[in-house]
């Protein structure tokens, strides 16, 4: 996968360096390419900010060197014999990435969408946004997907890139051994996870649940079930409610039931 980075902080993206992303980059899996935004002004200020039309606080990004940028990294008229249909992920189109609290929600699911990419560019804005037409004007060549990873305001786009990088490039065929590729099937029911436990058996009084010790692999599997769905009704009930509930059976519902979380009647229809 070949990815471009457009930001005006490149020193922020610097952990890109580090630990497993920067294995596979070493590994040839990933190829990455961070750039300064203002090597596409022309002013001697090389000013990438402006006031925002119609009035309000801050400063808004403007158009001119993002558009330069975009047209530098993704050709308007596209790879040689033009369209999208250009070789390596190296000239490929790719996807634009636009980290913002305005876009869509950043999910396993999307995750495992941006790793089928060939290539990512992301765009990390400042201040209180990218003017629109940027945007409004790379889709015109390529998906753009606004993704937000949570309602909070961050001071720009950077950190969410690094967020999308590590959960997109663990994904990659071989970043990753096959035990860990068997979590990630875990994960994929819905629920969050039971708690976890290693040696000593005691730490400070506290002993690990005798349960996990007990080497009855049906009842721990049970007793992980009820920890997850008793978690996951605590702390994330939005994920039990809803046509996306996670599929759960009569045991389940009654351990539920017990703990006095009331599961909708439409949940209850399947
Ligand atoms: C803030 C540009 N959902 C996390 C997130 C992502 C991006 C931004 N804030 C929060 C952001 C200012 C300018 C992007």
């Amino acid at each position: 996968m070949r990815v471009d980075i457009v930001t005006i902080f490149p020193e922020y993206l610097s952990p890109l360096d580090l630990s497993l992303i920067g294995r596979a980059r070493s590994a040839g899996v990933l190829e990455v390419a961070v750039h300064d935004l203002r090597r596409w002004t022309h002013d001697v200020h090389r000013t990438v900010d402006d006031t925002p039309y119609g009035g309000g606080p801050g400063m808004v990004m403007r158009p001119e060197p993002w558009g330069e940028a975009l047209d530098e990294l993704v050709p308007p008229d596209g790879p040689a014999g033009g369209g999208s249909g250009g070789g390596s992920g190296g000239d490929a189109p790719g996807r634009l990435v636009v980290p913002t609290p305005a876009g869509v929600p950043f999910t396993q699911a999307l995750a495992h969408e941006l790793a089928a990419e060939p290539r990512l560019i992301f765009a990390c804005g400042r201040y209180e946004g990218i003017d629109q037409r940027v945007l409004d004007d790379a889709a015109r060549r390529m998906p753009v997907t606004e993704v937000s990873l949570g309602d909070y305001v961050l001071f720009g786009g950077e950190v969410a890139v690094l967020v999308i990088l590590e959960a997109v490039v663990r994904l990659l065929p071989g970043v990753l051994g096959n035990a860990d590729s068997l979590v990630e099937e875990s994960h994929a029911d819905g629920l969050l996870e039971a708690p976890v436990y290693t040696k000593p058996p005691t730490w400070r009084d506290l002993p690990v649940p005798e349960i996990l010790r007990s080497g009855d692999h049906a009842r721990i599997a049970r007793w992980r079930r009820d920890q997850a769905l008793l978690r996951t009704a605590r702390r994330r009930p939005d994920l039990l409610a809803g046509p996306a509930a996670p599929g759960l059976d009569g045991r389940d519902r009654d351990v539920l039931r017990d703990t006095g979380f009331q599961i909708s009647p439409l949940d209850m229809a399947e």
